[in-house]
């Protein structure tokens, strides 16, 4: 099975959970697209119904309206009844990191008003300890002086062994500009972080700082789709 039929099992299997007249968050990045196909997919065949949509992000947005989900926002819906998304890492204890897509501060404001928030991975995204592994780990910084929060940051990871900062750049070659207008400093630590509350809070008292992609204490379940069939990981 190729990673992205595993992506694929591991989305269908999140919708299982969708029922007629949810308020759903609709999540950002390849997995997620798979879900929201299938959520179009059986509204389209009438095994769905009176579904609202909470898009995580602009493309998220173009996919749903282009599949006729009904959307609306957080400021209609500020209670959501599931949210499916993917992760980049998940921890043993379903710690995740997230925002490699960009879309972290609209993810974690729709997940984090939600009653339920189902993460679909394949089985390559398993972690011991997120931030660990030598991929990034998103802030996303207000542009004004952001090198001056870059040094910010790397002065907070002094004391958990240190990291790169470095600002992310798009295909155009000029900086990655977020759909809130923001952008993004991707840190690259040098080893595991321990507590990772204590590190999230410093980094979110950081006043150039708007959010970073750590989702900690979020995810109420996992699934996972390996080679060898899929596991489901409850808080
Ligand atoms: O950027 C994001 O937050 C995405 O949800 C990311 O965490 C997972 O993207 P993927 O499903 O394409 O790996």
């Amino acid at each position: 099975l190729t990673q992205d039929e595993l992506k694929r099992i591991a989305a269908y299997k999140a919708v299982d959970f969708v029922k007629s007249g949810m308020v759903l968050g609709l999540g950002t990045g390849s997995t997620a697209k798979h879900a929201v196909d299938r959520i179009g997919e059986l509204l389209r065949r009438g095994e769905l119904e009176n579904i609202v949509g909470i898009p995580t992000s602009k493309k998220t947005q173009e996919q749903a309206l282009s599949l006729g989900i009904p959307l609306s926002d957080l400021d209609s819906h500020p209670v959501i009844d599931l949210s499916i998304d993917g992760a980049d890492e998940v921890d043993p204890r379903l710690n995740l990191v997230k925002g490699r897509g960009g879309s972290l501060l609209r993810e974690k404001m729709i997940e984090g008003a939600s009653k339920k928030f189902v993460v679909i991975v394949d089985e390559s995204k398993m972690v011991k300890h997120i931030g660990g592994s030598k991929l990034a780990l998103p802030v996303e910084v207000v542009p004004f002086c952001w090198e001056f929060t870059a040094e910010r940051l790397r002065g907070v990871m002094e004391g958990y062994g240190g990291c790169e900062a470095k600002l992310r750049f798009g295909e155009n070659g000029r900086a990655f500009v977020t759909d809130n207008g923001n952008y993004i400093v991707d840190m690259y630590l040098e080893k595991d972080m321990g507590d990772l509350r204590v590190v999230s809070d410093e980094i979110l008292r950081l006043p150039g700082v708007v959010e970073h992609g750590m989702f900690l204490d979020m995810a109420s379940t996992v699934i996972i789709a390996g080679e060898l069939g899929v596991k489901i990981k409850n808080k």
